[in-house]
């Protein structure tokens, strides 16, 4: 790994586009980051084969073989420290965090969430947005924080919705912007010009809006 490079851990849950896309971007900036660990809680997450098809280490650390949150956050926090990340990525992971586990990466763990936050926190959000008959939806990059989905914002993508929108054709408008902001994202923070301070995004010194980054 090129010395400057920040070391990165992803955790998943799925598919992996996110994932993707971000060791797409690094392979020509391989000074900048680099993903050296993606973890999953799932076995047949497809993301385990896009990270070993590019030789990263693949884990999988099932939720389902734990008693309690704790337990399974306890493990998870050790395997990730192993690496020594200086970023842990959620893309597309989908199990709720401990506040201790969220507080020892604080600062340093970053989300997307398939919403314009702070419109529908957690599950089911394409069909969210449906039901309320909103013209417009996206998704959101946010620090992570204890509080679910609560995080600061970095950025946000929009996209329109039509009407005879179903949620699947809706989550792929919104996951096509995904693989757009998520890396930029990740490339500011590797970069250093993007930090979290008094539960503000800051992008090379100035604290960011409540919606993130201008990007219409
Ligand atoms: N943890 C904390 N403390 N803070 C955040 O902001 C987090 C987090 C863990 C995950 C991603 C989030 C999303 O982008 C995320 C943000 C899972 C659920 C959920 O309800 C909610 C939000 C997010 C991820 N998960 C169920 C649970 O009981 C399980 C659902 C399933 O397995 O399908 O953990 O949307
Ligand atoms: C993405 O749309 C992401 O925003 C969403 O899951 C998808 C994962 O796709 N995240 C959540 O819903 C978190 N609860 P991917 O595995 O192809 O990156």
């Amino acid at each position: 790994m090129e010395a400057s490079a920040v070391p990165i851990v992803v955790l998943i849950s799925g598919n992996g586009s996110n994932l993707q896309a971000i060791i797409d971007y690094f392979e020509s900036r391989a000074t900048i980051g680099k993903v050296v660990a993606v973890i999953s809680n799932r076995p047949n997450a497809y993301g385990l084969e896009r990270a070993k098809n590019a030789n990263i280490e693949a884990i999988c650390i099932d939720h389902k073989n734990f008693d309690t949150r704790e337990a399974y956050d306890n493990l998870l926090q050790k395997q990730i420290e192993h690496f020594q990340p200086g970023l842990v990525v959620l893309a597309g992971f989908m199990r709720i965090l401990t506040a201790d586990f969220v507080q020892s990466f604080e600062g340093r763990m970053i989300n997307i969430h398939p919403s314009l936050l702070p419109k529908y926190k957690g599950l089911n959000t394409h069909q969210k947005a449906l039901d309320a008959g909103d013209k417009e939806h996206g998704a959101s990059v946010h620090f992570v924080t204890p509080d679910l989905d609560g995080g600061p914002v970095i950025i946000q993508s929009k996209v329109p919705v039509f009407e005879n929108d179903n949620a699947e054709e809706l989550a792929q408008r919104v996951q096509e912007q995904e693989r757009n902001i998520f890396p930029i994202v990740v490339d500011w923070f590797c970069q250093k010009r993007l930090t979290m301070k008094n539960n503000k995004a800051v992008l090379d010194g100035n604290e960011l809006s409540e919606s993130g980054y201008a990007t219409d």
